[in-house]
């Protein structure tokens, strides 16, 4: 296994008569949840992910387990949760960066994780523990989750990705920061956007900032600045590494984890850290030009066309 992540993936309904939800009657049924998405985007680039979760004991349920394996994802330590519902999210893009959600997720089965749900033995299987800032929001029960999981890696020598993935309707902004930086602190490599490491830090330099994540423990952040690109800072080196700005956005959900997939897969093909960036914005920009959470997540072929340049030019 070369990434084993943890958290919750919903079912996702969008609309399809109106482009708002208050006035659409019809929506379609797809699925998004950050980590599932990084998993399939590591899958879709070649490599092996495995995912922790429980879903509901429902059909959304059933079709959600099928559907993750059928991107390739291991999902033998999916639990189904006897009692709590397969949780749901409504989301409407009303222009590229104007995206609104709403959740139905409060006592979701994912949200009754325990750090029973982790078995040692598989984590050790992993090169890396992929983790977000989502799950710790579901429950206290999910954040105690993922410090076992997180303990394991270290103990094991297994590196800690941290993607911070702020989710403001889910915590309290006193919360979020408190368990955020310590998340940090636990963490080999952390991807922040700017505006998380804004929050976290009150600082608006992305050298300082680069700086102060160094400082929680990490070998290396990757600070994303969107379209623009990413800083990547080590002790001994920091740099921006411009990104592939697109014509137009069709929907931004996603393009972090795309960017974690990219940025992951370079890690793992052992792609010196600026080549690792690159990957990892061409895989976040290609993830904003589709519909859907994951749906945009390239695999090696649409990168590599990206990447050369040679994008749309099948016509
Ligand atoms: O990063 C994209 C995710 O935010 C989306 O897929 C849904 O996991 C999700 C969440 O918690 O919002």
């Amino acid at each position: 296994m070369d990434v084993v992540t943890l958290g919750e993936t919903m079912v996702l309904f969008t609309p399809e008569s109106s482009s708002l939800i208050k006035y659409s009657h019809t929506f379609s049924r797809k699925f998004g949840g950050a980590e599932t998405n990084v998993a399939i985007g590591l899958t879709r680039l070649g490599h092996q992910a495995g995912w922790i979760s429980r879903v509901g004991k429902d059909e959304f349920g059933k079709a959600m387990l099928a559907f993750v394996r059928g991107e390739g994802v291991d999902v033998s330590q999916v639990k189904t949760d006897e009692t709590a519902p397969t949780g749901l999210y409504f989301k409407e893009v009303r222009s590229g960066d104007n995206v609104k959600v709403q959740y139905y997720r409060k006592g979701s089965a994912a949200s009754q994780m325990t750090p029973d749900d982790i078995d040692e033995s598989y984590i050790k299987k992993a090169k890396y523990l992929h983790i977000t800032g989502i799950t710790p929001a579901l429950s206290d029960s999910c954040y105690e989750t993922v410090l076992r999981a997180v303990n394991i890696a270290k103990e094991n020598n297994i590196k800690v990705i941290f993607d911070p993935n702020l989710r403001k309707k889910l915590w309290s902004e006193e919360k979020a920061r408190r368990v955020l930086l310590e998340l940090a602190g636990l963490s080999d490599i952390i991807l922040p956007g700017f505006e998380e490491g804004k929050f976290m830090f009150d600082e608006k330099d992305p050298e300082k900032l680069g700086e102060l994540f160094l400082k929680e423990g990490a070998s290396v952040v990757i600070l994303k600045d969107g379209p623009r690109g990413a800083y990547y800072f080590t002790k001994d080196a920091h740099a921006l590494v411009p990104g592939f700005p697109m014509k137009t956005v069709v929907d931004p959900v996603g393009a972090g984890d795309g960017f974690a997939a990219g940025f992951i897969s370079g890690l793992l093909d052992e792609l010196p850290l600026n080549e690792a960036v690159r990957r990892a914005n061409a895989v976040g920009a290609l993830a904003t030009q589709v519909e859907g959470d994951f749906e945009g997540l390239a695999d090696r072929e649409e990168l590599e066309r990206l990447m050369a340049g040679t994008d749309g030019d099948d016509v």
